[in-house]
């Protein structure tokens, strides 16, 4: 962490910027075996946790990241009923997913235990959906849990960190394919898919692994204030391909939205339209 007095600065890419705010007071800070986990606060963002410096989650801003990450797939799968997140130790996805009211199984697969107790002691309205009796948490590598689980999910969200240390597996095409064979036939996928703004490069190389692995691939934007840039991609995959905008439950999402604060139907639609920057590179 750089700081300047008390000052948190993301720096993007080893490049002269980033994004930075004040640290009120430090709240938690450990060493687990894959990653540093802190979690500060500052009085205008609420608490935010931090995994190797960068910026995973502020109380202010999570719900435009897992109401995206979520809602997207959820709606676009007939009747979801068993979905796994990839990732998401800080329980804000299998929350979102929690809302869809046919889902009768969510599983949790998190490689690092200690971002789950990071998460129950300072991240409570996110976190305490894990105690739902529908949840499942598992704390093993997410690459081993799928390939060992066949035709089972309906929908599973990648909420993962970005493509450096522990999380490098889960961009390749290799998991990608096994992410596929664990899907049902009718399933979809959604994954968390890095800045187009400042990392276009990346998000080409992430969505062309999906294509190889799925045949198919569908980007869509997301701004969340406190990632670098602040403008966000996430890719839905399908199983079978279909078209997002045929396959969408209408009245499921207006059901659901009804809960969002930044999700609904408008904003499913408008999601998918994408600037000519971004089409040109992808
Ligand atoms: N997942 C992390 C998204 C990537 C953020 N990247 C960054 N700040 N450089 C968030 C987990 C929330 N459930």
């Amino acid at each position: 962490m750089r700081t300047a007095d008390s000052w948190f600065i993301e720096v993007f890419d080893g490049k002269a910027g980033g994004l930075s705010f004040y640290i009120d007071e430090v709240l938690y800070e450990k060493q687990s075996p894959y990653q540093n986990i802190k979690v500060v606060r500052n009085a205008f963002l609420g608490n935010i946790m931090l995994l190797d410096d960068l910026v995973m989650l502020t109380d202010k801003d999570e719900f435009f990241y897992h109401d995206m990450l979520v809602h997207v797939p959820m709606t676009c799968v007939d009747n979801p009923e068993s979905v796994l997140i990839v990732g998401g130790g800080d329980g804000g996805s299998v929350r979102e997913v929690l809302k869809h009211p046919g889902v009768r199984r969510v599983v949790l697969c998190e490689i690092d235990g200690m971002v789950i107790e990071a998460a129950r002691e300072y991240f409570p309205a996110l976190s305490s959906c894990l105690d739902d009796p529908r949840v499942e948490v598992v704390v093993t590598d997410g690459i081993e849990y799928v390939k060992a689980h066949r035709n089972e999910f309906d929908c599973i969200c990648i909420d993962s960190t970005d493509p450096i240390g522990p999380a490098v597996g889960l961009f390749s095409i290799e998991f990608y394919g096994s992410i596929r064979d664990a899907l049902t036939d009718r399933g979809a996928m959604s994954a968390q898919t890095e800045s187009p703004a400042w990392s276009l490069d990346q998000v080409s190389s992430i969505v062309k692994n999906m294509r190889q692995a799925f045949g198919n691939a569908y980007p869509y934007l997301v701004p969340v204030p406190c990632y670098p840039s602040g403008l966000w991609s996430c890719t839905l995959c399908f199983k079978q391909d279909r078209n997002p905008a045929d396959v969408f439950d209408r009245d499921r999402a207006e059901l659901v939205s009804q809960r969002c604060r930044y999700y609904n139907t408008d904003i499913h639609r408008a999601c998918f339209a994408l600037p000519n920057f971004i089409k040109q590179a992808l």
